[in-house]
């Protein structure tokens, strides 16, 4: 039995797996799954055996967004600020800020505020048969979830609001074209190739990777000057490191480096 309601956590060696487990319902986020979400996301950012993290849908979704069903009555403006602001907010913020590597493993349609958080992820694979969908025009609501902010990013403005306001599934191949996502694999091999992927960036230095994120995300807000200035505070813990020592030793020795994320 599962300590949580609406997703399942597995450690796999040094990978947190979170697998959203609603797929009656396309793995759509209930309050339930958001908050089940967020505390596996704080779980595996807290836990130092985790080196990567590796998220993806039972089922034949990815995430299919905020649960439709319970829109039924018409909420309020309020109550949806609220949710927006209680619960994916905080969700995106985790996935982005955490000090990990976090790979979205996309096995079908992630849409509406499930694209969002397979965008906030640091990596995306996508079985051939996945696709990305912003839903939210669809239903006359504006992107949220940080769809705006992380959309832009990736493929710039006027590709990011083409997409938004058309509602189109975007399928994979037209994802890896756009650089939506980083892979495209044949869909019965996306587990285990985004599982090897994670291990294998888990066994990488940990604490450069996550730096390595932080000075990305830093960047993606600040000028050239301000981000090079950034880079050298993070170099000061890097060089203090025992994997950076790793490293240099490995290099001179002529062997492999093995890094133990400290
Ligand atoms: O307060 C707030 O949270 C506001 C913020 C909102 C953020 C958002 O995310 S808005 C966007 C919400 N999402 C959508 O609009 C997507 C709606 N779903 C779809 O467009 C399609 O279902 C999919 C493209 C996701 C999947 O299509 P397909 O053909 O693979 O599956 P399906 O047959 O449509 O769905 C399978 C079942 O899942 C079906 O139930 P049934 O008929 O078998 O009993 C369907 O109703 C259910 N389902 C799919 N998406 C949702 C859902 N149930 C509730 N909520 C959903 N979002």
């Amino acid at each position: 039995m599962s300590e949580y309601e609406t997703i399942q956590y597995a450690l796999r060696d040094n990978v947190a797996l979170l697998t959203l487990n609603r797929p009656e319902r396309r793995n759509a986020m209930n309050a339930e799954l958001n908050r089940d979400l967020l505390a596996g996301f704080e779980r595996a950012a807290g836990d130092d055996q985790v080196r990567a993290v590796l998220v993806t849908g039972a089922g034949r979704g990815f995430c299919a967004g905020a649960d439709l069903t319970l829109f039924q009555n018409q909420p309020s403006g309020e109550q949806v600020y609220e949710m927006i602001i209680s619960s994916y907010q905080p969700m995106m913020q985790i996935v982005i800020s955490m000090k990990k590597p976090v790979i979205a493993a996309i096995n079908g349609v992630a849409a509406g505020a499930g694209a969002s958080l397979a965008l906030a992820c640091d990596l995306r694979v996508m079985a051939h048969d996945a696709s990305i969908l912003m839903a939210f025009s669809n239903i006359a609501l504006v992107p949220d979830a940080g769809a705006t902010w992380l959309l832009t990013q990736l493929v710039g403005y006027s590709r990011a609001y083409e997409i938004a306001i058309e509602g189109n599934r975007i399928p994979a191949e037209r994802c890896l074209e756009i650089g939506l996502t980083n892979k495209i694999v044949p869909a019965e091999q996306l587990m285990t190739i985004s599982l090897a992927w994670a291990r294998k960036l888990a066994e990488r230095p940990t604490l450069a990777l996550s730096l390595t994120k932080k000075a990305m995300r830093y960047a993606q807000l600040h000028d050239l000057a301000a981000t090079i200035e950034y880079e050298a505070q993070l170099q000061k813990q890097t060089v203090g490191s025992q994997d950076f020592m790793e490293g240099v030793m490995a290099f001179i020795q002529k062997r492999d480096p093995q890094f133990k994320g400290k």
